[in-house]
């Protein structure tokens, strides 16, 4: 068996850390290594029946300090009292753009990181949408290898793309912080759309009220949307990530979707329809790459730039030289 899915089959964290730094690597000369370990660990992955039916993925997504970091400290350990394996995973498809928010940080979650049974993924993936889509679903099969049943996808927003986050993942949880108003309605129009559970957070304090009135808005709202499962209505929490207030009946709420999508059969679907999506954007980005990395292609693009730069080439010509000059020197490679 290749040595590093070896290590990760075997559970040890050092080459689960090795494992999805390799995958989520752009490189060209990284792509033959990461397939590789993909291979060996699918096929682990299929032969192991326990695996397929335990385990499970949760994404949880929101606005910028609603608590999901905190939230996803409280659930792990609950969960993990429970009996299950927990891997952390953070993505942050906007990181380009913004710089990244700080997301999926350890020090946030300091008891779970510290369990033997949670693996907390330091860094959030970055990168354009169709690649940390396809990091992201392999990231979570290496974790499902290396033995975490439950998987929890920390990100900011949800992305507008058919491959976005809520597309990747077997539950989308939305966590909102308590809001009200304008704020309120704008969401509701939105994102609840992606939602199989939304989460008010926060039930504390002084701005416990505030909370369980947003939540009511919300479930007042939900049977009006068109439900996104076959198997489940959509269904709003108010819970408090700082004191634990409703956690539990948040992770009956997690066991309930699994049991419901899994013993019709929507769950498989639904995976399948996760896989083949990825499958195509992640051709379009070893396309991109390739003609990237192409020696010769950029030769022909550097030799026709100044041309469209001063507009007396279109740049729409100067791409198809560069494409037909890239597809040329493969079928050269090819032969
Ligand atoms: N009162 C109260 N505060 C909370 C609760 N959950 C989180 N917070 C606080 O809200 C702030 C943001 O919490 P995080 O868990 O970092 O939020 P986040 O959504 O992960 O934030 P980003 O990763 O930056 O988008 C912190 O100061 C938390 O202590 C809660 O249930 N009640
Ligand atoms: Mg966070």
């Amino acid at each position: 068996m290749n040595p590093l899915a070896a290590g990760v089959a075997a559970g040890n964290r050092r080459a689960l850390s090795k494992a999805l730094t390799l995958i989520e690597s752009n490189r060209v000369q990284d792509n033959a290594a990461a397939l590789d370990l993909l291979r060996v660990l699918t096929a682990h992955n299929n032969s192991e029946p326990t695996t397929q039916v335990d385990s499970f993925s949760i994404g949880l997504s929101g606005p910028p300090g609603a608590g999901k970091s905190t939230l996803i400290e409280t659930l792990g350990c609950l969960m993990v009292e429970q009996g299950h394996q927990v891997a952390v995973l953070a993505v942050d498809p906007s990181s380009q753009m913004s710089g990244g928010a700080i997301l999926g940080d350890k020090t946030r979650m300091p008891r779970l990181s510290a369990l033997p049974q949670a693996y907390v993924r330091p860094t959030p993936s970055r990168g354009t949408l169709g690649g940390v889509a396809r990091s992201t679903l392999e990231s979570m099969s290496v974790c499902v290898a290396a033995g975490y049943n439950r998987v929890l996808v920390e990100t900011v927003g949800v992305g507008q793309s058919e491959i976005s986050v809520a597309n990747l993942v077997d539950c989308m949880t939305l966590v909102l912080p308590p809001v009200g108003g304008d704020e309120l309605q704008s969401i509701k129009r939105g994102i609840t759309e992606v939602a199989d559970i939304v989460v008010v957070n926060k039930a504390d304090g002084v701005t416990k009220d505030a909370a369980l009135r947003a939540a009511k808005g919300f479930a007042a709202t939900m049977p009006l949307r068109p439900p996104r499962r076959r198997h489940w209505r959509p269904t709003v929490l108010a819970i408090s990530s700082r004191t634990g207030a409703g956690m539990a009946a948040l992770q009956d709420t997690f066991e309930n979707f699994r049991a419901s999508l899994s013993a019709s059969g929507e769950l498989d679907k639904v995976r399948g329809a996760q896989r083949v999506a990825v499958s195509w954007s992640a051709a379009e980005e070893l396309a991109l790459t390739s003609l990237r990395h192409d020696v010769k292609s950029k030769i022909v693009f550097d030799h026709l730039i100044e041309r469209v730069r001063k507009g007396e080439m279109a740049p729409r010509e100067a791409a198809s030289e560069v494409v037909a000059a890239f597809k040329r020197q493969e079928e050269r490679r090819n032969f």
